[in-house]
């Protein structure tokens, strides 16, 4: 006995080994205990009993949306800057000034647990609201002991809060706090010897992450980092060429990173790495149109190595302030030149492969969570192509 079936629907099961949607004219999808059974042709499906029959009208159901990259969790709000670089300052000015990111520190700082949580609400119900269904949280912004944690119990709080599944990345090497001042190898330290290990105990952290970048951090200072969290057995990602080619990619390759994101600078010795240690390229076209990025990431050379490509929303209040994976998708076709089957996937599969998760969530398959987006759309590539419009019919979270 099943708890749901839904049929007369049209699938997009991105089943694993298939090169374009995994397409299924009539669908069926049946599950139990939150897990789907089966999802396959409505013809080929065993004789199966339910609680609930639904009928989906002929409606295309991907897997729910995966959000691979965001740092939901902030204090405060950087409109005003946003203002002043439409007023000709640049990013550089801005940050001197006491804006940038020290200026999300000190308003996340500032803020309280339940605060951080009921700032982050509206954000995360408009990821919901288009059908993600696991969503990665970076910290970032606390930047010491005390704030990085709590940012972490925000972004699991959340998690507590809605349908929606949270993985936290902890991410203290993402700028340098005022108290380390003109000492970035102690603020490392502190990281390596003090945060990691104790965010690995508590188990605040399902991942590394760190900004590797001219105005972040140095490979030396990066490896590290990733040196203190393969101690604890967390795996690792890196915010790697954005600004610049710093290597970085091929050094969390070289660790067996999940994930290198961003990669507008990355070059073929990166693409190689990368490939050579299966870690998924996260591109975040979100920050690339917000900043006004004129370097491409090398979308072909990724192709031709056979790097999995994700997508994510970035959202974050300095570069990427985006709550839209639909749009993402439309960014990344009109942007990246990615087709439609890579938009999907990449917010999908490749997002689950991007935080480990892949044998979990992704694809529409017998013994993956029953997470769908239900779309009123008359063919998949509409989520791609209309811009700031939201077809989501119905979102199922664990079989709900
Ligand atoms: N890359 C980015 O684009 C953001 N962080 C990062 O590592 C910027 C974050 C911010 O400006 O608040
Ligand atoms: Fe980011």
């Amino acid at each position: 006995m099943c708890d749901r079936i839904w049929r007369n629907a049209r699938l997009a099961t991105l089943a694993s080994g298939n090169s374009g949607l995994g397409e299924v004219e009539d669908g069926l999808i049946a599950a139990r205990d939150g897990m789907i059974v089966y999802a396959g042709p409505a013809s080929q499906a065993p004789t199966l009993d339910a609680a609930e029959v639904i009928d989906c009208e002929g409606r295309w159901i991907t897997p729910g949306l995966i959000d691979c990259h965001t740092h939901l969790v902030y204090g405060g709000d950087r409109a005003h800057e946003f203002e002043l670089r439409l007023a000709g300052a640049s990013y550089e000015e801005i940050a001197r000034a006491g804006g940038g990111i020290i200026s999300t520190m000190k308003a996340t700082r500032a803020a309280s647990e339940a605060e951080l949580v009921a700032a982050t609400l509206p954000r995360l119900d408009a990821l919901i609201g288009e059908g993600v269904t696991t969503v990665e949280i970076k910290s970032g912004y606390g930047l010491s002991l005390v704030h990085e944690a709590k940012q972490l119990r925000a972004a699991r709080a959340l998690g507590d809060q809605r349908p929606i599944s949270v993985r936290t990345t902890f991410l203290g090497a993402h700028a340098l706090p005022p108290e380390f001042s003109g000492d970035p190898d102690a603020y490392i330290a502190e990281i390596a010897d003090r945060l990691i290990p104790a965010f690995a105990a508590e188990g605040l952290a399902d991942a590394v992450d760190a900004f590797c970048e001219g105005i972040g951090f140095t490979p030396d200072q990066v490896r590290r980092v990733f040196e203190a969290a393969r101690a604890q057995g967390l795996p690792i990602k890196l915010h790697a060429e954005q600004l610049s080619n710093l290597h970085g990619a091929a050094l969390a390759a070289s660790f067996g990173a999940l994930s290198a994101d961003h990669l507008e600078f990355l070059d073929e010795a990166g693409v190689a790495a990368m490939a050579k240690f299966g870690t998924v390229a996260v591109l975040l076209p979100g920050a690339f149109y917000f900043v006004r990025e004129t370097k491409l990431p090398p979308i072909e050379a990724l192709r031709a190595a056979g790097v999995p490509i994700a997508l994510a929303t970035d959202c974050n209040p300095g570069t990427s302030p985006l709550t839209s994976p639909l749009l993402v998708m439309n960014m990344a076709a009109t942007l990246f030149r990615l087709t439609v089957p890579e938009c999907i996937a990449g917010i999908t599969r490749e997002a689950a492969r991007a935080l480990g998760l892949l044998d979990r969530i992704g694809t529409l398959e017998a013994g993956k969570a029953c997470d769908l987006a239900i779309w009123d759309v008359e063919r998949p590539a509409e989520l791609v192509y209309r811009m700031g419009f939201n077809p989501l019919h119905a979102r199922i979270w664990s079989g709900r």
